[in-house]
Order: C-alpha cells, then sequence, then structure tokens
C-alpha cells in the first residue's frame, strides 16, 4: 500500500484518548461472549483471570530467570549477552538510561508446562498443523519471552506479521500498549515494502515534518499488569513501553477467523517477491484448507488446555 501525501499540513494535538473508556478489562468472559464481543468485532480488550492457572505467574520473576536460566545466551544487536547479564541491566536502568530493549528468548519448548494451560480464548491454533506449509512461518516465532526494564520501548510501530492475533501475557512489572484504531493506515505511514510496519520512528515523538499526518491518528494507550493478558486482534497496529522491569509472554494465534486475513497477507508477500505463480497455488490451496481446517476443528482438534506442543506452534 502506497499513500503520497504532499502538501503542507498543520499536526493538531495527537489524540490519546482515555484507555480506560476505549480498552475493557474484563474477567469470567464465556468462550461466545469473547467471540461476540471482542474477536469478531476486532476489538482489544484485557482479560484479567486468564492466566490464573499457569505456574508461571507469581514465579516468573527477574530472580528466577537470574537464578534458573541465567546462562542462556540472548543475542542483542549482533551481540551474545547472558540473560542474567541483561536483567542486571535492566534492573540498573532508568526512564533516562533504558537497559537494551527488546530481549527476547523464543526457545521456550521448556517453559511450556510453566505457561499452561493455553486458555481457551486463545484456541484453536492452526500453525503447527502439517498442512500448512512450514516455509509460511520462516520468520516468525510464534512464542516468545520479552525483559525489559523502565523505557524500554519496542521500536516499530506495527502490526503482527500474517496478520495473526497476538496474546500479551505480563508476567511481571507493567507494560503500556499504544493501540491505533483500525483503518487509519493513510494516516501512519505504511511501509510499502514491509506492510506490517510504519516507517514512522519515534512514534511518542514523530518528526511532524516527515510524517505530518501521523498526529491524527487516534491511539489509546492501556497498561498490563502482570497476570493479565491483553490480546491484540490481527491487523492491529501497536507499539509498547516498559514502564518497569517486566517479564511478557507473547504468542500468536491463527484460528478460523483469521484465515482469509492471513491468506491475502501470504499471497501479498509472494507478489512483492515477485513469485506471481506460486501466489495463485498458495491462493488456492490454502482456500481449500480453510474450510477443511474448520471441519477438522469443530470435529476434535478444538479442546484447550492440554498443553500441546502444536498449540504454541511447535512441531
Ligand atoms: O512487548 C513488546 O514490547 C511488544 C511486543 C510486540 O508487539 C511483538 O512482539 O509483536
Ligand atoms: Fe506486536
Amino acid at each position: 500500500m502506497t499513500f503520497d501525501y504532499s502538501g503542507a499540513v498543520v499536526a493538531p494535538p495527537r489524540v490519546d484518548v482515555d484507555a480506560a473508556e476505549a480498552i475493557e478489562r474484563v474477567s469470567g468472559l464465556s468462550q461466545e461472549e469473547f467471540v461476540r464481543r471482542y474477536r469478531e468485532p476486532r476489538h482489544p480488550v484485557i482479560l484479567t483471570d486468564a492466566l490464573r492457572q499457569w505456574p508461571a505467574l507469581g514465579r516468573y520473576t527477574p530472580d528466577f530467570f537470574k537464578r534458573e536460566h541465567g546462562d542462556r545466551l540472548i543475542r542483542i544487536r549482533g551481540r551474545d549477552y547472558r540473560l542474567s547479564e541483561v536483567i542486571e541491566q535492566q534492573e540498573a536502568s532508568d526512564e533516562q538510561h533504558p537497559g537494551p530493549y527488546p530481549c527476547t528468548f523464543s526457545d521456550c519448548a521448556s517453559l511450556l508446562p510453566d505457561i499452561s494451560p493455553r486458555f481457551a480464548q486463545s484456541l484453536p491454533s492452526r500453525h503447527a498443523n502439517p498442512l500448512i506449509p512450514t516455509a509460511l512461518f520462516e520468520w516468525v516465532n510464534h512464542l516468545e519471552i520479552f525483559f525489559g526494564g523502565p523505557g524500554g520501548q519496542f521500536p516499530y510501530l506495527h502490526y503482527d506479521y500474517l496478520r495473526m492475533h497476538a496474546w500479551i501475557a505480563q508476567m511481571y512489572g507493567d507494560k503500556e500498549f499504544t493501540l491505533y484504531e483500525r483503518g487509519q493506515e493513510p494516516l501512519l505511514y505504511v511501509d510499502p515494502l514491509k506492510p506490517w510496519l510504519s516507517r514512522v520512528e519515534h512514534s511518542e515523538n514523530p518528526d511532524d515534518d516527515r510524517f505530518p499526518l501521523f498526529r491524527q491518528a487516534r491511539c489509546h494507550k492501556v497498561v498490563v499488569h502482570a497476570g493479565e493478558a491483553l490480546f491484540l486482534p490481527c491487523g492491529t497496529w501497536h507499539t509498547a513501553r516498559c514502564l518497569n522491569v517486566g517479564i511478557t509472554v507473547a504468542f500468536d494465534q491463527l484460528g478460523a477467523d483469521n484465515w482469509a486475513e492471513f491468506v491475502g497477507e501470504v499471497c501479498a508477500a509472494e507478489r512483492r517477491a515477485q513469485r506471481n505463480g506460486r501466489a495463485v497455488m498458495l491462493a488456492v490451496y490454502l482456500r481449500m484448507l480453510g474450510p477443511w481446517l474448520d471441519f477438522a476443528e469443530r470435529w476434535g482438534a478444538r479442546r484447550s488446555g492440554t498443553g500441546r506442543r502444536g498449540d504454541w506452534g511447535m512441531h
């Protein structure tokens, strides 16, 4: 998608609507209500009780990771660090001098028992289905743990790759998310080569000369606290900032309801890479596969709480 906006535009103040009005915090939500009120209309929501059965809750602290996983290596801007070293830097940091961010590890297989059950609202997820070519997810980590310290800012305004839904499970500390209302792409300076990224740098303090329309974009800020799970429906433009030392489990979801968007993104990526024949073949195959997977999920594959690796996109 390209937008050409020339001519002078006066930038009005940025619209940050009070998040308390915009993004609800709910508990005791049935699966049907979740689908009807949030997933279908693509409204973000915070579930305050979805993680309550996770053994990780209360256990995932900076000290726990320093003690149990401190020797794990984390690559940040081309250099390897020990996780304990990174956490110590983040603990010693402040808003004015943030530590390295984002700092993630994605080799989470051994941690699955800590974050099970995968709650009903985040299922089904079909990434690991053997009928879906794994090459489609070459660049995707379906499950990651983020470590951050005060002032740590996610570097891009984006929506999650291939229009998957994103779940942000905050295990420790508080993280502020800035969520943009849907349908504002003309104001977001979408990168035509990577249409899930905005070209606006430092979205908290944007360059008005380069991105004059950006200030008109309506966004909502919401703080996710430890124990809460934020649902970001597919295609939600967002960015994030750590308010203090924090640990976040982030994972994605691909199901029947965002399948069409997913297929659209896969084919668009093939076309951008000039692979038009492959784009057509994938479109035909994935559009036929969708109803088959719906059927299979309806008849048995759709259950929660079993902690299967496949639910987390692992084979
Ligand atoms: O937790 C964060 O800093 C943002 C995570 C995120 O949006 C992502 O990984 O796509
Ligand atoms: Fe994201």
